[in-house]
């Protein structure tokens, strides 16, 4: 067996966490041959409900996870992590504005940011899922001194995944079927699914569902919209299927699944300009992964007006909420 990668997962005690851990521990984020440790990182009052979490962990029996630690101390908690599950955060609470979850939750991520760099593996990756997603990695980035940027990135799977089987449904295929659908911009109602380069078996996707006004109306919106669906159906907020998407995300980046030839996968990563996006903000883009912790934005695709236009919009919102905790960076 080879060493184990160590994980920190922050927020271990919350819906997505209680989902994703087992997930982990099973092998499905690093493969079956990789053994686990898990590194838990909580605020105090919540260690208790951990330690449960971890006691239901042993209580799995397996092979792969070589050990739990739990903490509420940041730097112990990213002690020599390999990968870091950034999902822990704050959620909005009532009569609160985006900008106040913004500092409040961007204090977090300032902290870890620290924590990652006094203490985490000279290899880290984090993949940050806590909203929002994409300014809390800038933070954690920003903060992160000596830590290359390009291993911040943040989660916009899930609304990749969510695209992928509204574009199944509607054309009667697999979901397997669907491929090269990526996700421009903000983990927000802003993002944009990208019908103009995606494809049905093979085919553009505007050639197999012909119908424009469906994909430029209820498919967007149904993607934008379907995280408050799932709240007003299930009472909380979605849960296993952002667990699943974490999954993905890491998976293909360094756990050994690479994005298939000719295919790509959305992951939120700093720009390097490309398509218009400034330099620095952290966006959804089309990436190709190599499973070992490389990842590259995928170039030359063509947008259509209509995405191009939408895309200036979610880019828009990344600057705002950028200059909203300018005194983070
Ligand atoms: P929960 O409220 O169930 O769990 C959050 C956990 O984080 C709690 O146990 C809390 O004690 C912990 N926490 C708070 N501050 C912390 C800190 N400083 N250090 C460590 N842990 C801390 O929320 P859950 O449903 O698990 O969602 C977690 C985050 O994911 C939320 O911000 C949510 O908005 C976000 N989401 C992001 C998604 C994405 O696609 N990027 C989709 C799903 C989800 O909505």
């Amino acid at each position: 067996m080879s060493t184990p990668v160590r994980v920190t997962v922050t927020g271990a005690a919350g819906q997505i966490g209680y989902a994703l851990l087992f997930r982990i521990a099973s092998g499905q984020m690093f493969g079956p041959d990789t053994p686990v440790r898990l590194q838990l990182l909580e605020i105090t009052p919540a260690l208790e409900a951990v330690e449960g979490v971890a006691m239901e962990l042993e209580d799995g029996a397996f092979p792969l996870l070589a050990g739990i630690d739990i903490s509420d101390d940041a730097e112990k908690a990213f002690d020599g992590a390999n990968v870091g599950c950034l999902v822990g955060a704050k959620p909005r609470g009532p009569g609160m504005e985006r900008a106040d979850l913004l500092k409040d939750n961007g204090k977090i991520f300032t902290g870890q940011g620290r924590a990652i760099a006094a203490s985490a593996a000279s290899d880290i990756k984090i993949a940050v899922v806590g909203n929002p997603a994409n300014t809390n990695a800038l933070i954690a980035a920003s903060n992160a001194d000596g830590v290359p940027t390009d291993r911040f990135t943040a989660m916009v799977r899930l609304d990749e995944n969510r695209a992928k089987s509204q574009l199944a449904k509607k054309a009667g295929e697999p979901v397997s079927a669907v491929t090269n659908l990526a996700v421009w911009g903000n983990h927000s109602p802003t993002m944009v699914p990208d019908f103009d380069n995606a494809q049905i078996t093979g085919r553009p996707v505007t050639e197999v569902i012909t119908d424009k006004d469906w994909l430029e109306g209820e498919f967007l919106t149904t993607v934008q919209q379907r995280g408050k669906a799932i709240i007003d159906a299930r009472g909380s907020s979605s849960a296993a299927s952002a667990a699943s998407a974490l999954v993905d995300h890491v998976a293909n980046w360094c756990g050994g699944r690479p994005t298939p030839d000719g295919d790509w996968v959305s992951m939120a990563v700093p720009s390097d300009g490309s398509y218009g996006v400034p330099e620095g903000l952290i966006s959804g883009f089309p990436v190709t992964t190599d499973g070992q912790g490389g990842y590259e934005i995928v170039q030359g695709l063509e947008l259509s007006e209509f995405t191009q236009n939408k895309l200036q919009g979610t880019i828009d919102e990344l600057q705002q909420e950028k200059s909203a905790v300018e005194d983070m960076l």
